[in-house]
């Protein structure tokens, strides 16, 4: 079973250096990746990839943390791996939700800490099903930013849209 899946380095893993070490874990399931990006996390996004949490007493901190404002380090690396049972691969990799619980092989077991204020910091997101990575995939990118066609596209004409290029 191809599928795809959402997979962040949150500002906790790059603000530690971790990038590196992600990657070479995450290279172990043959997966390929297909798109990656270095982004800004606008509040808008932060609310929608978490919005099932939005009454969950951590979410206006763990909004703050996809922000990068708990890490002064405003960015995130958001990045698609697609092969082979992808989601299960990546969860797998990732460990338990909670770094306290997750094995201590996996990433988050190895790398993720609980804050004083209770919010788990946990290094990196890795989308759940495949209901979750289509919208989270959705949510992160646009279809050219994507090597493979996952999702179905449509072909739309713009008119006097703004776009900034470089200064000649
Ligand atoms: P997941 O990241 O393993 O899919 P979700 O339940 O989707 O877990 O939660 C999203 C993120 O919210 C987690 O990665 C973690 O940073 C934070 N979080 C989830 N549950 C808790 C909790 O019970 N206490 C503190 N933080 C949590
Ligand atoms: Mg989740």
């Amino acid at each position: 079973m191809i599928q795809q899946t959402l997979v962040l380095i949150k500002p906790d893993g790059l603000v530690r250096s971790l990038t590196g070490n992600i990657l070479t874990r995450l290279s172990e399931t043959k997966l390929e990746i297909v798109a990656a990006k270095i982004t800004r996390v606008s509040k808008e996004v932060a609310e929608a990839q978490y919005r099932q949490l939005r009454d969950k007493p951590f979410y206006p901190e763990l909004i703050q943390y996809l922000q990068g404002e708990l890490h002064d380090r405003r960015k995130v690396l958001a990045m698609i791996y697609w092969g082979q049972h992808a989601i299960t691969k990546l969860r797998s990799l990732a460990g338990s939700t909670n770094p306290e619980e997750a094995d201590p092989v996996s990433i988050r077991g190895s790398y993720g800490r609980i804050r004083t204020s209770g919010l788990f910091e946990n290094v990196i997101h890795a989308s759940s099903s495949e209901a979750e990575a289509e919208r989270e995939i959705k949510l992160w990118f646009q279809p050219d930013e994507i090597i493979v066609d996952l999702y179905p596209t449509q072909e739309v004409t713009l008119k006097e849209v703004k776009v900034r290029q470089w200064a000649p």
